[in-house]
């Protein structure tokens, strides 16, 4: 017995030292510890040892440094496997290089204030709102009681003290109804948290701009108005649209609105799911209960308004393909937008 183990623990040793990758070392493990291993048939050539305490305790010691070496080794090849991926990954440069240049704005930044400026120069006022913010303020307000399957469509972060991560810039409408009544124009950048899975065009964390307009006779040929004004100042270029139904409990009727991607010219590409369209600004009529529970005078006025993503307004202005650049702190990739 002694003999047969030592003659397997050199043929370990060598075809440990030519395993080369996990699949390698499985295929030991197996041979050695598998159920039709080495050291299994060791164990049923016991019943015909004389000694078999002595010989049990051998066959074990066997198994046990089997085990530690193929773990050795696995752990050896794991390390080495992350090493090479710092050797090739980009390096952070902790140097003065970048603090001696001068920085820019991120390009969320760059097409927020373009917006706003475009919202400005058309008699908007901006507004800013808070990130964490109240069930009241985030649904109930906006025609969306408790229990309400529209929920759902929001994966919404709770804090402990029950309130919660804006989901969307709607969050505010309440609030600046109520802060200045009518007639009213407004629009409200910020940063909006959904606990979704990542892909190029969605993120947990992104930007919205929301936009409302009330006064007597609003209608949806104002909101369509507003609409095209914004997106042909914002890519001085055609672009094609598309305004489809939506369904949102706080506005009647409710439209999706959106455009060709710029990214793959309509082609379909991972920045629009292959869709050749991206939902980029849903809008509508706001619904007469959200205007009445903002204290706004539904016989005498109407309102429209807007979620605009804005995050994705920049992916498609300046051809980012995938939405998580944003947020990466590449500053390589950042310091593109410098010029703009
Ligand atoms: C809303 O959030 C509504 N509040 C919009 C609205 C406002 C409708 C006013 C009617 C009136 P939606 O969930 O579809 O709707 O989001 C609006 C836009 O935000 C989307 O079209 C998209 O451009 C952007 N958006 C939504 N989720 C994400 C995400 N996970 N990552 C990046 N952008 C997103």
């Amino acid at each position: 017995m002694k003999e047969r183990i030592e003659e397997l623990k050199a043929g370990f040793s060598e075809s440990l030292a030519l395993a080369k990758n996990e699949e390698e070392l499985e295929n030991l493990r197996v041979t050695y510890l598998g159920k039709k291993g080495y050291v299994a048939s060791l164990m049923q050539s016991l019943r015909d040892v004389a000694d078999k305490r002595a010989a049990g305790q051998l066959i074990n010691s066997f198994k046990c440094e089997v085990e530690d070496k193929i773990n050795e080794a696995a752990k050896a090849l794991a390390d080495a496997a992350i090493a090479a991926q710092i050797r090739s990954a980009k390096k952070y440069n902790p140097t003065l290089k970048f603090a001696e240049e001068l920085g820019s704005y991120h390009p969320i930044t760059l097409a927020t204030k373009e917006v706003e400026e475009i919202f400005r120069g058309m008699g908007f006022t901006i507004e800013d709102y808070a990130e964490v913010v109240d069930d009241y303020e985030c649904f109930e307000a906006l025609n969306i009681p408790k229990h309400h399957p529209a929920r759902d469509m929001q994966d919404t972060y709770y804090l402990e003290n029950g309130q919660l991560l804006k989901t969307q810039t709607s969050a505010a409408q309440n609030a600046i109804m109520k802060k200045y009544g009518a007639p009213l124009r407004a629009i409200f950048p910020g940063r909006c948290f959904r606990n979704e899975s990542t892909d190029a065009c969605h993120e947990n964390t992104f930007f919205q701009m929301e936009g409302m307009m009330i006064d007597e006779n609003i209608s949806i040929s104002n909101l369509i108005y507003f609409m095209k004004t914004m997106l042909s100042e914002v890519f001085k270029r055609d672009i094609k649209v598309r305004l489809r139904p939506g369904f949102f409990p706080f506005v009647e009727p409710g439209f999706e609105l959106d455009i060709n991607c710029l990214i793959c010219g309509g082609e379909g590409c991972p920045s629009c799911k292959n869709s050749g369209w991206l939902e980029l600004c849903p809008c509508g009529m706001i619904h007469p209960n959200v205007l009445k529970e903002g204290g706004i005078d539904t016989d005498k006025y109407t309102g429209f308004a807007f979620g605009l993503g804005l995050t994705r307004l920049a992916m498609m202005k300046y051809g980012v393909k995938d939405i998580r650049d944003f947020n990466s702190g590449d500053l390589e990739a950042l310091s593109q937008f410098k010029s703009l």
